[in-house]
């Protein structure tokens, strides 16, 4: 039988300070129920440059120096999450940007339960196929393993 399943696609989840590590069980259990599947998942802490490359299309906006700093003030947690139309489905799991209007209109939305308002509200969620691989270099690609082995002077030959 041919699948009707939409194609599946790879996305960037972080979980954010003010919902880890309180809120991750919680929110890794929701993520079997929407069929998204973690393919690799860690907690890191954000330097300030990295906030600041990562969030680097809201440069100059007026919530972008608070964003930054909150964003590498405290530990997160990051999954690449795959599943049908991935990018979509975790965008919908996490809910509107603003907390406040997500219990209003998506009160199952993990910001409905976990966020606060427009600014602090638990998730991201990358927003194209293509944000999600700059996102996941990002977060994923710094000090690989590879990395290391070819900057590394004593495994010279
Ligand atoms: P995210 O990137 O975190 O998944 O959220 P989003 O796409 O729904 O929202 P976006 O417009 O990309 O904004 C990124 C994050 O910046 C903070 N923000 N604060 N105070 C404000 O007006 C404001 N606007 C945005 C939020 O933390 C938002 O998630
Ligand atoms: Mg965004």
């Amino acid at each position: 039988e041919v699948s009707s399943m939409p194609p599946l696609q790879t996305t960037l989840a972080l979980i954010k300070p003010d919902a880890y590590p309180a809120h991750k069980n919680h929110i890794a259990n929701k993520l079997k129920q929407c069929k998204l599947t973690i393919l690799n998942e860690k907690e890191l802490h954000m330097t300030l440059g990295m906030a600041q490359e990562f969030y680097r299309e809201h440069e100059g906006k007026p919530f972008f120096e608070d964003l930054t700093t909150w964003m590498s003030s405290a530990p997160i947690y990051a999954m690449v999450l795959e599943g049908p139309s991935g990018v979509k489905a975790w965008r919908n799991l996490a809910g509107p940007t603003n907390s406040e209007t997500a219990r209003e209109t998506a009160p199952w939305s993990i910001r409905a339960k976990f966020g606060t308002d427009g600014s602090t509200n638990a998730v991201h969620g990358s927003d194209s196929p293509e944000s999600a691989e700059r996102e996941i270099n990002i977060i994923f690609n710094i000090n690989t393993d590879s990395q290391v082995a070819t900057t590394k002077p004593d495994t010279a030959v």
